[in-house]
């Protein structure tokens, strides 16, 4: 276990203004409540946690074309943007607990600042890969990698609020697991930049072991650099995590959930992750809410290196009778 010792970061981020329900601000509670801090204290990490970050209201925050607080949006993620900077200079990796999905946008950006040739892992039923001329909604957690992407730069108009960050990830840069709620402008961009996805459908061809192979000599096999792992928990299936905003049926199961986790954990390069879209106000009883919540704290300890294998760590030999 290569990355015993070492530390890990928490940064709550209690936003939901890239989205229209509310609730998904209290998500980085319920994860914590779940007992995220004493779940990976027992995986041997040294736990930072710092927290929750303070975002500012904006009080005049007009609608930029069909997307609504696009400068409270912008700015909290240039928040979040200079923490993900500083955590992941300091040594630590770093965990991101959301709120909705728009603050991947300032996750990777500030990622990217320490590591210019990280490589991200998109984990989501949604490709949220939406500019403001596609979106069916405006909002902007349906546009997260739409930011990030060099090669949408000239698709992108000039968004109130972002103004701070350029893009600079390249689309064989990214892969999705999970897809199964695209948009009709997100499919023509999918292919449009060939980037490498993963839908439900070629889950239940291929099998996650598979798929979790192709992902990583995707993005590994010219060279070793940094993962961001980006997971939103509605890529379960709602059976699994009810508590989210926009669920959809027929998601992954839990084993294919862990599973994912611990391929990525296995390479030793996952430097942040992000947990987003756990609403605890949308879960229909607390079982509802506890059990989303749980399953979060499942996937980032199996992320960390929480094994099914189980650890040996408290032992040099099997102790022998006097
Ligand atoms: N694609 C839709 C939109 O752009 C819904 C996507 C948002 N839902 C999420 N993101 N939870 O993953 O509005
Ligand atoms: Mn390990
Ligand atoms: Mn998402
Ligand atoms: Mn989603």
């Amino acid at each position: 276990n290569q990355n015993r010792a070492h530390s890990v970061a928490i940064l709550g981020a209690p936003f939901s203004k890239g989205q229209k329900r509310r609730g998904v601000e209290h998500g980085p509670k319920a994860i914590r409540d779940a007992g995220l801090v004493d779940r990976l204290s027992n995986l041997d990490y040294s736990v930072h946690d710092f927290g929750d970050l303070s975002f500012p209201r904006l009080d005049k925050d007009e609608h930029f074309m069909q997307v609504p607080f696009p400068r409270t949006v912008g700015r909290a993620n240039q928040l979040l943007s200079t923490a993900v900077n500083s955590a992941v200079g300091a040594g630590h990796t770093c965990v991101m607990l959301g709120g909705d999905h728009s603050l991947a946008i300032g996750s990777v950006e500030g990622h990217s600042q320490q590591c210019p040739d990280l490589c991200l892992i998109w984990v989501d039923a949604h490709a949220d890969i939406n500019t403001p001329l596609t979106s069916p909604s405006g909002n902007l957690h349906g546009q997260s990698v739409a930011f990030l992407l060099k090669e949408l730069q000239d698709k992108m108009p000039k968004v109130p609020g972002f103004s701070w960050m350029k893009p600079f990830l390249s689309s064989s840069d990214l892969v999705y697991i999970g897809l199964r709620d695209v948009d009709p402008g997100e499919h023509y961009i999918l292919k449009d930049l060939g980037i490498q996805y993963f839908t439900m459908r070629d889950i239940d061809r291929m099998g996650i072991q598979r798929v979790m192979e192709v992902t990583l000599d995707h993005l590994l096999a010219r060279k070793q650099r940094p993962i961001h792992l980006s997971f939103d928990i509605d890529s379960f299936d709602p059976s699994l995590a009810p508590a989210t905003g926009t669920p959809v049926n027929g998601g992954l199961t839990y084993r294919e959930g862990i599973y994912i986790a611990e391929e990525i954990h296995n390479t030793g390069l996952l430097s942040v992750m992000d947990l987003v879209e756990v609403n605890p106000v949308l879960g229909a009883s607390s079982e509802a809410v506890e059990a989303t919540a749980g399953l979060a704290v499942d996937v980032i300890a199996s992320s960390l290196g929480q094994s099914r294998e189980g650890a040996n760590m408290a032992f040099q030999e099997t102790p022998s009778p006097k």
